[in-house]
């Protein structure tokens, strides 16, 4: 077979059986190229996709403005290492913190680096500022939190198909329910030793699970009461996804450390990057932390570009009212329905949950329907489906979409 002989889904799909690692159950369609809201299989079938790549295209696929910044960097420089200076780093940093109200930042690749960045200024800044006694620092995290997949992280999580047989594990955090302010300051009270709490605004993975209004002030009230670092981990809602530029903006809170990631490039390249002001940030001194791509020339070209399209095409905005239409359409239709229970989610942040067991295939075979009427979804715990579509979408085509899934939705009831 010659490599420029276009191939078919299935034998592509047969090439990522055979010589990928199995570390994915990807839903059977193979895309081939992207634009806007939509994406196209190698057979040339057009779908809307509604997991943006799990809120790394808010931008939309291939946007112009992001992908010009990149092609025009990658011809002029790509990477020097932070061993010397180069001329988009300082401009990016300048424009990031202002953006977001931060001293400082430090910039990464990929979300679980981001988490894991935090982690280490949030410890360092402990003994060396709070005056934890050495090896003792304490992070607080929540049941169901999902944050990546390095060692570490996996540490904390409570997902055993995540965990089991990658141990042993990192010491050092305390789980709390997640949306109780109670546990949180039952926690905090338990030891001097507490460094920080680290939080999703929404829970992702968990489903989409939004906490009760409130309960991020508080929990970063309690947070500043006790003097422990509130972490925010906003690699999947931040950058307009959930209608605000940040989930914390809902709520008026400010992050003593904010993670960003995905959209921050508009999903073109892994860039991530750590926030914090400089009482927290300045602990880390040269050697302490980096990487060689963190902070690269093209990711600097790119962040800039990604974030500027997020304000001249008002992506908050449009989320926040989509995301109402979304929801309010969806709900009038569960109300009639045996399929679907519950539509959550803030902004173009939004699930469904399937009437049927975690075990079920109900939901399954509910994206592959979906995706044969030309819409892109996927399952998360077995019986919820996650929407979220890029967020340059149009009204028009919000609602063709909300009229896809309910049609679809329709095909399964009893
Ligand atoms: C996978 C979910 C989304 C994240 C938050 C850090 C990271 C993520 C809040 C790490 C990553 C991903 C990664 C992807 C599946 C996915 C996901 F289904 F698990 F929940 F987005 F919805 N913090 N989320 O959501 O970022 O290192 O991947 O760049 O397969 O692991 P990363």
């Amino acid at each position: 077979m010659s490599v420029l002989e276009k191939t078919s889904s299935a034998a592509l799909m047969e090439l990522e059986n055979q010589y990928g690692a199995h570390n994915y159950h990807p839903l059977p369609v193979v895309l081939s190229k992207g634009d806007g809201v939509y994406v196209w299989d190698v057979e040339g079938k057009q779908y809307y996709d509604f997991l943006s790549a799990y809120s790394a295209v808010n931008q939309g696929h291939c946007h112009p403005k992001i992908v010009g910044a990149m092609m025009r960097q990658a011809q002029t420089l790509t990477l020097t290492s932070r061993a010397f200076y180069n001329d988009q780093l300082g401009p990016y940093e300048q424009y990031l913190t202002n953006y977001f109200g931060f001293d400082k930042v430090l910039p990464m690749n990929t979300g679980a680096e981001a988490v894991e960045t935090a982690l280490k200024i949030c410890r360092k800044w402990a003994y060396e500022v709070k005056g934890v006694a050495p090896q003792q620092a304490q992070i607080i995290v929540c049941e169901g939190n999902f944050h990546g997949r390095t060692t570490t992280i996996i540490s904390f999580s409570n997902d055993e198909n995540a965990r089991k047989s990658f141990g042993p594990y990192t010491e050092g955090f305390i789980k709390v329910p997640y949306d109780s302010i109670e546990a949180l300051e039952q926690a905090l009270q338990s030891s001097a030793n507490i460094a920080g709490f680290l939080v999703e605004p929404i829970q992702g993975e968990a489903g989409v699970y939004v906490p009760h209004e409130g309960y991020l002030a508080q929990a970063k009230a309690l947070c500043e009461k006790y003097n422990v670092l509130f972490i925010a981990d906003e690699v999947q809602t931040g950058i307009a996804r959930t209608g605000k530029l940040l989930a914390v903006h809902h709520e008026n809170v400010q992050p003593d450390i904010l993670i960003l990631g995905k959209a921050l490039s508009g999903g073109v390249y892994p860039v991530s990057a750590v926030l914090a002001n400089n009482p927290i940030m300045n602990v880390i001194k040269p050697g302490q932390h980096g990487s060689t791509f963190g902070g690269n020339p093209i990711a600097a070209a790119v962040a800039v570009a990604a974030l500027e399209v997020v304000k001249e095409e008002h992506l908050a905005e449009n989320a926040e009212r989509l995301g109402k239409i979304f929801r309010q359409e969806l709900g009038k239709y569960i109300q009639t329905s045996n399929i679907a229970t519950i539509v959550r989610g803030k902004g173009l942040l939004n699930a469904i949950v399937i009437n049927d067991t975690e075990e079920s295939d109900t939901a399954w075979n509910i994206c592959m329907a979906l995706r044969d009427n030309g819409l892109l979804a996927k399952p998360t715990h077995g019986n919820i489906i996650r929407f979220a579509p890029p967020l340059v979408m149009n009204e028009e085509q919000l609602l063709d979409c909300v009229s896809i899934i309910i049609r679809t939705l329709k095909q399964f009831e009893a």
